[in-house]
């Protein structure tokens, strides 16, 4: 069959345009993955690509040996998903020991998966395990109003919890389990992932603070559903304290000096004073 043409492909595709059309990818944000089921795998196997080299995942997830997963790529634009996805998707392939990836599938024009692949496949081996293999999809969005929250509310999952499930009644239905929050960190690495994927095991959300939120669900529509009502909620909630003005935390000077040097740009110091 061929790829572009399975059900799979198709249910990714739209999603990704669904959050673009949100808001929430804004020039190369956000990622998404799916963790394709083996029958799957076996419809589209004629049509995949000679294997590429091996290259290090940047963390082991043997959980996920053997796997493939359809992922977006490092530095490409959700808005441009749909018009050519060849260039922006890649279908990858995990060695024996989980520690490896090759691509399969895409990138056409070069490139890379995600910045964050690390956090989506450590999310996916913890929810295989704890799901019973029913998890499949992993989504990372810069979504507006749950960033905003992330200035004004403690960053506590306590709080975070409790006062978006307040927000509208079928909060607490959607999302029992509550959000995990982790506060700022320099994002598309190991630490960020070990520290996400510790509370997967607890949550389906997490929230990064002054970044975004991931996601995890069965499928597209359970996963983006998700997402959008934590982050509706979060409308409300701004809406109603509209807005107080006091940041409890934001992005310090040495956190842009960390972001800095992992991300190997330049931030003038004259910008990084120190606030009364
Ligand atoms: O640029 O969203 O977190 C993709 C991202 C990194
Ligand atoms: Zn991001």
């Amino acid at each position: 069959m061929k790829i572009l043409e399975t059900r799979f492909m198709q249910g990714f595709i739209k999603m990704a345009d669904d959050g673009y059309h949100q808001g929430w990818h804004e020039r190369n944000g956000g990622n998404l993955s799916y963790r394709l089921k083996p029958d799957e795998v076996e419809l589209i196997r004629p049509r995949l690509n000679a294997p590429g080299d091996w290259q290090p995942i940047g963390t082991e997830v043997p959980g996920l040996a053997g796997e493939f997963f359809l992922v977006t790529g490092s530095g490409k634009y959700f808005r441009n998903i749909i018009v050519d996805p060849e260039v922006c998707l890649a279908i990858i392939e995990l060695d024996d020991a989980g520690v490896n990836y090759r691509i399969r599938w895409g990138l056409v024009e070069g490139g890379r998966p995600t910045s964050e692949l690390p956090t989506h496949l450590m999310n996916h081996e913890v929810k295989k395990k704890l799901t019973n293999d029913r998890h499949r999809v992993i989504y990372h969005a810069h979504t507006t109003n749950i960033i905003a929250l992330t200035f004004v509310l403690p960053l506590s999952d306590k709080v975070f919890t409790r006062e978006l499930w307040e927000t509208a009644t079928e909060c607490p239905v959607v999302f029992p389990d509550g959000v995990g929050v982790v506060g700022w960190m320099v994002p598309g690495g190991r630490e960020i992932a070990l520290k996400t994927a510790e509370l997967m095991e607890k949550y389906d959300v997490v929230i990064w603070a002054h970044h975004g939120m991931f996601c995890s669900g069965e499928d597209f529509d359970l996963t983006f559903g998700l997402l959008h009502t934590v982050e509706k909620s979060a409308e409300i909630l701004v809406k109603i304290l509209s807005m107080n003005p006091r940041k409890l935390q934001t992005i310090t000077p040495d956190n842009f000096r960390d972001l800095a040097k992992g991300f190997n740009v330049t931030l003038p110091e004259e910008f990084l004073y120190e606030k009364p």
